[in-house]
């Protein structure tokens, strides 16, 4: 059973910036199963998608992997031969902990597990990549950049998955999907003072975009098909299409 979540449980004197070290590691899939909603919906659609876009002899790019739940995911699923999956994150402790994962199980599809910057990392000959909830960690410019990247190194008609937690323009919404997100996490057992806390810790290092800012920005860089295919309350997922 993953381990159960109580980085933010206890009150905190000196609540610093929010990173992602060993503590989080340790317990990243019991907090990103009860902090974001649908995610596991969102894992199994990226598997989907990659089974689809995944062509012959490509790269696939899971970029801010984690502890590799996308990169497993679109392994089950991608059937095109000769396919490899570029799964990165600059957390040393994630990274560790995802190449354990990921060799744990035998495939036909190889994966590298990189500790790196993605803003760093190249891309090229890619026919997916994926952005789950990674992006949003970025400042604007680098998220600008790093996008147009993604396009220069996408095949035509591959496809880019980007992941969000939302902002809205309009305040009403907005505070009503941030109050429901907060029920989401009360209904899954965190106490007020673990919301208030994290929310605390990741307000200099996590500065949503809206859906309109994301379509407008992937629109202008040259995607062709952009749609949101999920979202509850404040987060969710959307495709690009070069
Ligand atoms: C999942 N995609 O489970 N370079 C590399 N990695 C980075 C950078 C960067 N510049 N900035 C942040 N990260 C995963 C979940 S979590 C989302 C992604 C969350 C990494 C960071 O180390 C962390 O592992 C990940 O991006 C974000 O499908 O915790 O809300």
């Amino acid at each position: 059973m993953a381990n159960r979540d109580n980085i933010f449980a206890a009150p905190i004197e000196k609540l610093g910036d929010f990173t992602f070290d060993e503590n989080v590691a340790e317990v990243f899939p019991d907090m990103i199963q009860r902090s974001v909603p649908g995610y596991s919906n969102i894992i199994s659609a990226i598997g989907m998608l990659a089974e689809r876009y995944a062509s012959e002899n490509s790269h696939v790019y899971d970029l801010g992997c984690s502890l590799g739940a996308a990169t497993l995911s679109m392994r089950r699923h991608i059937k095109a031969q000769n396919c490899r999956i570029v799964a990165v994150d600059n957390s040393s402790a994630m990274v560790e902990r995802c190449k354990l994962h990921v060799s744990a199980y035998r495939s036909d599809t190889d994966v590298d597990v990189l500790e790196a910057d993605i803003r760093e990392v190249a891309i090229k000959n890619a026919s997916v990549v994926v952005l789950n909830f990674t992006l949003q960690f970025l400042s604007p410019d680098d998220r600008q950049t790093l996008l147009e990247r993604i396009y220069g190194g996408l095949k035509p008609g591959g496809i880019l998955i980007l992941s969000e937690k939302y902002s809205f323009a309009d305040d009403t919404a907005n505070e009503l999907l941030i109050d429901l997100h907060h029920d989401f996490k009360r209904a899954n057992g965190y106490s007020e003072l673990e919301i208030s806390q994290k929310r605390s810790a990741l307000e200099n290092v996590m500065r949503p975009d809206s859906i309109e800012r994301h379509k407008e920005r992937l629109g202008s860089i040259g995607f062709s098909s952009v749609a949101v295919w999920f979202q509850c309350f404040n987060f969710g997922s959307m495709f690009a299409i070069k």
